[in-house]
């Protein structure tokens, strides 16, 4: 019988295929290895089921994208999450997760958790400043359940990397949204130097999957050009054609788009800082330098 599914883990060769069936153990069929393309996680693929119900993996469907580390393609959804404080939210690392993801191929959005301990309105702060760039926000409190229920209905259908700094709550949002306990607290005692070694599961959520992206925050954006960065902010791709420059770098030329929308205030300035700050730091980058994006370097 042949069943269609998506891998959802994989141990010691053996990959875990959710399907209509179920969750079906299979083993990827010999050609893939020699073909050196070893399923993965995330891998939408059919397989052959044979009377014992033990499965063998017969095709893999090209994948829209993937991630190195942990090791997870065909995402649809970047979840950045932050908090209002402990820790404080680090919007130049948010845009920074916020590029790699569309660089990828991803739809990123943000969730603002911790709005329990919001005492000067900057959950609306942030949202507005991200929702001006055209971002789906979510304000969320693990702790006293608000937000979860439209957060749940956005992980529909897809499957949604969460990342975001170690403490934000992710373990909680996502323990209490798929009901499966995760390992949460005090995470300078639980996280360290975990990241390589766990292995990476998608967990069911409705009809989508959910997976935890510990060290996304340490990926670089350093594939991508400096004199295309800022096409990766909607809100100043905006300006495309406006500035008195042909490749106007919106840092220090006259008569910029950029410069009058951000003063303005149709640019928020953490946005903007976010831009300079990057853009000083793939100047840097030679062009031979780029391009391996495959994470080997
Ligand atoms: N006050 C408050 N604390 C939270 C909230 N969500 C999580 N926490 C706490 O923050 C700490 C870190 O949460 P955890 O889910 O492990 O974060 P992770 O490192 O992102 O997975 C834990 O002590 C949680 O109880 C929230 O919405 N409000
Ligand atoms: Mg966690
Ligand atoms: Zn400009």
């Amino acid at each position: 019988m042949l069943l269609k599914g998506t891998i959802i883990k994989g141990i010691g060769g053996f990959y875990y295929v959710d399907t209509n069936e179920g969750i079906i153990e299979c083993r990827a069929r010999g050609k893939f290895r020699k073909n050196e393309i070893l399923p993965m996680v995330g891998d939408k693929v059919e397989i052959e089921v044979s009377a014992t119900s033990s499965g063998s993996v017969k095709k893999i469907e090209e994948r829209a994208n993937f991630l190195i580390r942990p090791a997870v393609s065909n995402i649809d959804k970047l979840m950045i999450v932050a908090a209002i404080t402990n820790p404080a939210p680090d919007t130049s690392l948010i845009d920074k997760m916020l590029i790699i993801a569309a660089k990828k191929g991803i739809k990123g959005s943000l969730c603002i958790n911790k709005s329990d301990l919001d005492t000067s309105n900057e959950a609306e702060k942030l949202k507005d400043c991200y929702e001006k760039a055209g971002y789906r926000v979510f304000v969320t409190s693990a702790e006293k359940g608000i937000g979860l229920e439209e957060l749940r209905h956005e992980l529909s259908g897809k499957i949604t990397a969460f990342a975001g700094l170690s403490g934000v709550g992710k373990s909680s949002i996502l323990t209490l949204i798929t009901g499966k306990e995760l390992e949460t607290g005090d995470t300078s005692r639980i996280e360290r130097g975990k990241h390589t070694t766990r292995h990476v599961e998608l967990i069911k959520t409705d009809d989508g999957y959910v997976f935890d992206t510990p060290g996304f925050s340490q990926l670089e954006v350093e594939d991508i050009k400096a004199s295309e960065l800022w096409e990766y902010f909607p809100e100043m791709a905006e300006c495309n054609g406006l500035c008195r420059f042909r490749g106007c770098s919106h840092v220090s030329e006259p008569d910029c788009a950029v410069k009058s929308a951000l003063e303005k205030g149709d640019i928020p300035q953490s946005r903007y800082e976010s831009y300079v700050k990057m853009y000083e730091k793939l100047k840097l980058i030679k062009d031979w330098e780029r391009g391996n994006t495959n994470g080997t370097r």
